[in-house]
């Protein structure tokens, strides 16, 4: 049997950090349904994300994304945030806005605009220094819609030249962070469109360059976990971006989807050492809520990676061992489906308790009147949004 209290002090530390951009407007091309109450400014993300944290005590940080939340003065939204109990995260570039950007931003067959690329890129390594925050993350949209539009080789060799750039312009804390994304908005290559491609770009980069696996983007049917297992044991595993789909990018809730795949891929994270006190992970998730409440919406994440973890670490190590040793294929399953199966939300309610903490996360936020309080004061200003 695992010891609860074990698993307790895992989830204890755990940290999962927001998107500024989850509290925002967003939507499909169909349509962007506007919430009201929906913050105006990066200083009313920050305050909403620190509600999360508030109630679930394990979001103690939040990704800012630029120029979506740029600001004069970073040290002031840091402070801010420090006021509101979280810290800001992982700095998100954006060559992907851009009307330069429709043949590439790094990648772009004309060097002036990869050198307007690379800018961007320097200027989100100025706000990390401004912040205090220790990743980039990069992702990329650049890729071709036709066959022969441009050489694949040389848009590699343009990436790895401005990727490499970026890299000798990182501080000494400072981490590289690769997404990559098998389609959209290019329709017949991404340049990065798989944990290969990435690997192998953060591989030449050396060893402050690491994977971020979007859980969104990758071919239907395709084994995450395996590629979560891969990258740990080569140590290049630096980041989820964590959210949910049915077909394609659909930047559900995490688990909503598919808790089941949520749960074999923490496992994978747990085996692999990746809930250590000292782990290189940063847990993120990347969703957008565009018909339910925000604030709400990614109290539901956290509490689903909570419970996905929690399943994880009940699996019983020692009996799987035992029964993958002795080819006992059936008992070998049957130890993460008894965990799986599992009713995990006494244990954190429990936890929660002992932090201090409301058992219930979501009938707390109701409670504190924060949802009809913003509505009230939001009023005027232009909504926060991403235009998509
Ligand atoms: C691209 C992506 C990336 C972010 C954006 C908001 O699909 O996952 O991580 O920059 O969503
Ligand atoms: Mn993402």
């Amino acid at each position: 049997m695992v010891d609860p209290a074990a698993v307790k002090s895992v989830l204890a530390r755990q940290r999962i950090e927001l998107p500024s951009w989850a509290f925002g407007n967003s939507g499909t091309r169909f349509k962007v349904f506007a919430q009201p109450g929906v913050p105006r400014t990066p200083f009313e993300k920050v305050a909403d994300a620190a509600q999360v944290h508030r109630f679930t005590g394990a979001a103690p940080t939040v990704a800012l994304h630029i120029p979506w939340d740029a600001v004069d003065d970073y040290a002031a939204l840091a402070a801010f945030a420090k006021d509101h109990g979280i810290e800001l995260g992982t700095i998100n570039a954006n060559v992907f806005q851009d009307d330069d950007y429709k043949l590439g931003s790094v990648t772009n067959p004309d060097p002036r605009i990869r050198r307007k690329a690379l800018d961007h890129l320097f200027e989100c390594v100025d706000v990390m220094d401004a912040t205090g925050s220790r990743d980039l993350k990069l992702w990329f949209s650049d890729g071709t819609n036709y066959p022969g539009q441009d050489s694949i080789r040389a848009r590699q060799d343009r990436l790895a030249e401005a990727l490499h750039a970026v890299c000798e312009r990182l501080g000494e804390h400072q981490r590289l962070i690769l997404e990559y994304k098998l389609f959209e908005p290019a329709f017949y290559t991404m340049d990065v469109p798989d944990w290969g491609t990435s690997f192998a770009h953060c591989l030449e980069l050396g060893p402050r360059a690491l994977v971020c696996v979007d859980t969104g983007h990758h071919a239907p049917g395709t084994n995450i976990e395996f590629i979560v297992a891969f990258l740990l044991r080569a140590g290049k595993l630096g980041a989820f971006d964590f959210n949910s789909r049915f077909y394609a990018d659909d930047d559900l809730i995490v688990g909503a989807a598919d808790p089941f795949q949520l749960f074999r891929i923490l496992f994978e994270v747990r085996v692999g050492d990746g809930f250590a006190v000292d782990t290189p992970i940063s847990f993120m998730l990347d969703q957008c809520h565009n018909i339910e409440p925000k604030i709400p919406g990614q109290l539901r994440s956290v509490m689903n990676v909570q419970e996905a973890t929690a399943k994880a670490l009940l699996v019983d190590l020692d009996a799987l061992t035992a029964a993958q040793q002795a080819g006992d294929v059936l008992a070998a399953n049957g130890a993460l489906m008894d965990a799986y199966a599992t009713d995990v939300r006494p244990l954190l309610a429990e936890l929660r308790s002992e932090q201090g903490l409301d058992p219930e996360p979501m009938a707390a936020y109701d409670r504190s009147g924060y949802a009809a309080r913003i509505v009230a004061e939001r009023v005027g200003g232009q909504a926060a949004g991403w235009g998509a």
